[in-house]
């Protein structure tokens, strides 16, 4: 009797504090993330060449909300000194950044011609990083296509495999030494079904009949080659490990409807399993509902055969099973319905193709980006889903963060909120087995933020564009994140004392 009222009395205080006592692996990485165009500057320095994003927002400033772009940015190419400082004073285990292209290889075409001022530039970044014991991982390409390509077609030209394995190999020789992960693409949706089949990336291509499914085959090659050129000729001696990078948003059905259920499914397919699906599941090949759809609905307009273009065989087993983690970018959730909520898309397209409407409840709260609203558990439920999706699986949450105004200042409490339950959340994941290894919160600073220019603001620094110094000022949520990160335990009362800076012995 007494020792039921002992375990009665157990069992209710871990209830009482659930969630102060979870903790996470000593050995999970914390870090933060960014990319090239997004911080570095130095556009046309030493020799680096124009990229597609150079090229749009010079050519077609008009397309940037504030006619602004990175010309300068963050100017992180000569201020890399102050971001492994920042790093420092979080404490984060490591830090996500990507290669510039066009710097690295100002001809692409030529790639044995490589640019050394480029390369001194990353060595002297990785190397500063490694100083403090800061893990380098590393995006070959986060959305800036060098210009040469792109006037060659880009992610449409049979070529691209090839030009994406030559750079491939040129970065593995030069840091692949000290880099132990690479991740080949960010985000495949963004670049093609943005870039490609719409028009909200460079470079704008608005060709939504064939634009992303034409694409996705091209970067899908492109990166099983890359990955194959790494495991066979750098992973024996450089022991690193190789994957790719996709959104992953949530998209859960409206209501428990059968068709609503097979609308979510399409909207997913559509999202990420047109990439994923290829390299992580177990059949290979494009996803199947969504091919079948996209077959149909062309032969009905009069297409000869599908605009979703098919793989040979060789083609397809090249692709499977291609990375050794999947990164997750991960930001929102919406629901999906198979009636209600459809709004009007170019015909065909593939929104069209999916032709499923979109709902968000109004009461998840808002952020400074229109697609960006705050999705309870929408971590938990997009990484458990991928997880018995692909099982056996290694994930790291490559993106997460929380977008807020240019004179939002420094407290930032609705930033700190956000972490605090996606961290919760993938906390809830781990304990569901799901295997994460990491996690990168967008962003170390605010950067140029695509076509929002400097409009919306991801940093836990801020960064004062205006100055000279592109001066960094840690907001109230950095020093959330450095105590998490401390830690290893979320704590919904932390606050900190003041906003100064502080760099913790042993960084
Ligand atoms: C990430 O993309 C990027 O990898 C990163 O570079 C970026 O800074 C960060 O997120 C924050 O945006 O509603 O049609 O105008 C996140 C993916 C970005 C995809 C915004 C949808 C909306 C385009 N999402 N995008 S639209």
């Amino acid at each position: 009797m007494k020792l039921i009222l002992y375990i009665g009395l157990i069992i209710a205080a871990c209830h009482a504090h659930p969630r102060q006592e979870r903790r996470f692996p000593d050995d999970f990485l914390f870090g933060t993330a960014t990319a090239a165009y997004q911080i570095e500057g130095g556009y046309n320095v030493d020799g680096k060449t124009d990229n597609i994003w150079d090229h749009m927002t010079h050519t077609k400033p008009h397309v940037i909300k504030d006619m602004s772009n990175g010309d300068i940015a963050a100017n992180s190419y000569y201020n890399y000194k102050r971001d492994v400082e920042m790093m420092r004073e979080l404490g984060i285990d490591a830090y996500r950044f990507s290669f510039s292209w066009s710097r690295i290889l100002p001809n692409p075409l030529a790639p044995y011609n490589v640019n050394q001022a480029g390369i001194d530039f990353y060595n002297n970044y990785i190397n500063e990083m490694l100083k403090y014991n800061i893990t380098p991982m590393a995006t070959l390409y986060h959305w800036d296509l060098p210009q040469k390509l792109q006037d060659l077609g880009g992610f449409l030209n049979p070529l691209f495999p090839e030009w994406f394995e030559d750079y491939a190999r040129v970065v593995y020789e030069n840091f692949g030494d000290r880099v132990k992960l690479f991740i080949t693409f960010n985000e495949p949706r963004e670049i093609c079904f943005e870039g490609y089949g719409s028009s909200t990336k460079a470079p704008i291509l608005n060709v939504t009949d064939v634009g992303t499914y034409l694409c996705a085959k091209y970067l899908l090659l492109g990166h099983a080659k890359a990955y194959y050129a790494y495991v066979n000729d750098f992973k024996p001696t450089q022991q690193g490990q190789c994957g790719i990078t996709i959104s992953s948003n949530w998209f859960g059905p409206l209501t428990d409807s059968e068709e609503d259920q097979f609308a979510a499914e399409l909207k997913r397919q559509a999202e990420w399993g047109l990439y994923a699906d290829p390299i992580f599941s177990e059949e290979g090949g494009f996803p199947k509902e969504l091919s079948d759809v996209v077959a149909r609905k062309s032969l009905d307009m009069g297409y000869k055969e599908s605009r979703m273009p098919e793989f040979t065989d060789e083609e397809r087993q090249l692709i499977q099973g291609s990375a050794d983690f999947f990164g997750v970018n991960h930001y929102t959730a919406s629901l999906i319905s198979a009636t209600e909520y459809k709004t009007f898309y170019p015909v065909p397209s593939l929104y069209a193709d999916i032709d499923v409407g979109i709902y968000r409840p109004p009461e998840w709260l808002d952020s400074a980006s229109d697609w960006l609203k705050f999705a309870p558990n929408s971590v938990y439920n997009a990484l458990t889903f991928l997880h018995n999706k692909y099982p056996n699986t290694e994930f790291y949450i490559t993106e997460n963060g929380w977008s807020n105004y240019p004179d939002a200042g420094l407290i930032d409490d609705d930033r700190s909120t956000y972490y605090r339950a996606a961290l919760n959340s993938v906390l809830d994941a781990l304990e569901a087995g799901v295997n994460i290894k990491g996690y990168m919160a967008w962003s170390l600073m605010d950067n140029f933020e695509w076509m929002e220019g400097y409009v919306e603001r991801f940093g836990l620094y801020e960064v004062d564009f205006t100055s000279e110094a592109k001066t960094r000022t840690p907001r109230k949520s950095a020093f959330v994140y450095k105590e998490i990160v401390r830690s290893r335990v979320i704590d919904p009362d932390y606050e900190p004392e003041n906003l100064t800076m502080w760099i913790d012995e042993g960084h």
